[in-house]
Formats: structure tokens, sequence, C-alpha cells
């Protein structure tokens, strides 16, 4: 009986939608990214003013994904859309060093967020192809991401043009979910 309980469960579990939301500066490849998630390729993209959202289908996982715009008239709009998150891909430009201290500031504030205390977070350090991409290392103490308390997180290196790293930062969230699911499901 318990396990066929569990086993319906996960199956609700499996089709009930995940919020996922991708934030970060303008520019960072938010938007790049959420189309190399949803269709496996480099789209040209312009400056995103409100948001985009797509279902991303990984693994078993069914993801409801949505990028927001990243410019400083945006960002106070990010909160209206903190709900149901189950996790945020918090997205860095690697090679934009004068502005990772702003990034960090977002960050800190936007982890702040009570809607947000038990979403995920995990850090794409994009850019990777790029000459002088700063590593996850770098990136990682520059946001502080060592000080985090009570958060499940990860820090990824990748490229949205290239694809490098995406797998193993997706990998990471569907892992995470599952994790959570089962605590929740006992
Ligand atoms: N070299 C390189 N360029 C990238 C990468 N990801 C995105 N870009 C480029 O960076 C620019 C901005 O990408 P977007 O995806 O539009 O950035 P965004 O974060 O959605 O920006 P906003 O919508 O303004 O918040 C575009 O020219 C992308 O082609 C990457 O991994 N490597
Ligand atoms: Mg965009």
């Amino acid at each position: 009986m318990g396990g066929s309980w569990s086993r319906i469960m996960s199956v609700i579990w499996a089709k009930k939608e995940i919020r996922i939301l991708i934030l970060g500066l303008d520019n960072a490849g938010k938007t790049t990214l959420l189309y190399r998630l949803k269709i496996g390729e480099v789209v040209s993209t312009i400056p995103t003013i409100g948001f985009n959202v797509e279902s991303v289908t990984y693994g078993k996982l069914n993801f409801n994904v949505w990028d927001l715009g990243g410019q400083t008239s945006i960002r106070p709009y990010w909160r209206c859309y903190y709900a149901n998150t189950a996790a945020v891909i918090f997205v860095i430009d690697s090679t934009d060093l004068d502005r990772l201290s702003t990034a960090q500031e977002e960050l800190a504030a936007m982890l702040a967020e009570e809607e947000l205390r038990d979403a995920a977070l995990l850090v794409f350090a994009n850019k990777q192809d790029q000459p002088g991409a700063k590593g996850a290392g770098e990136i990682s103490e520059a946001l502080r991401l060592g000080d985090l308390k009570d958060r499940n997180w990860s820090i990824v290196a990748c490229s949205a043009i290239d694809g490098r790293g995406v797998d193993e930062g997706m990998d990471w969230l569907a892992r995470t979910h599952d994790a959570q699911a089962a605590v929740e499901l006992v």
C-alpha cells in the first residue's frame, strides 16, 4: 500500500509544474540559455523587456522556466515572480568583472526575500568560451557563495553559446529537485 501510494505521488510530482526563474544582470546570457535549454540551439537575442517563459523537459522533469529581463529598471519587478519558485538559475557574465559587485548585491537582495527561502540556487558562470572569463572559483568568491546559510546551492562554469557545462548544471538541479521531493513525500 505504502509502495503504491508513493508511486502515485511520484507520478503526480513528475507532472506538477516546477517553476524555475532565470535571473541575472542584463547581457549575462539568460535568454540565450533559456533557448539552449528549450531547443538546443543558439538564438539571436535582443535585451528582454519583461520576460520569456518556456516549458522545458529535462529527464523526467518538466520545468516552467521564466527568463526575466535584467536591466536596472526591470530588476525591481523580479519579485513579482518569486512565489512558488523551486529554483533560481542566476547567470553571470564571467567576463564582466566591473559589474560582479552589482551582481553580488542583486543576488543577496534576491536571496533575502522570504518567498525564495526554500528555493535552490544554481549559479551559471557563463561565457566561458570568451578569453579572460573568470572560473567558477573566482565567481563564487565574488558572489560570496561560501557565506550562504541554509541554502541548496551550486555553481557551474558554462557557455550558453557552445553548451559546455549546461547539462552539468541542469543535472544538479534535477537531482536537487528529486531529493527535495523525496523529503516532502516522507
Ligand atoms: N561569447 C558568449 N556570448 C554569450 C553567451 N551567452 C550569451 N552571450 C551573448 O551575450 C549577449 C546577451 O545575451 P542575452 O541572452 O540576450 O542576455 P540576457 O541576460 O537575456 O540580457 P537581458 O535580456 O538584457 O537581461 C548576446 O549577444 C549573446 O549572444 C556565452 O556563453 N558566450
Ligand atoms: Mg534576455
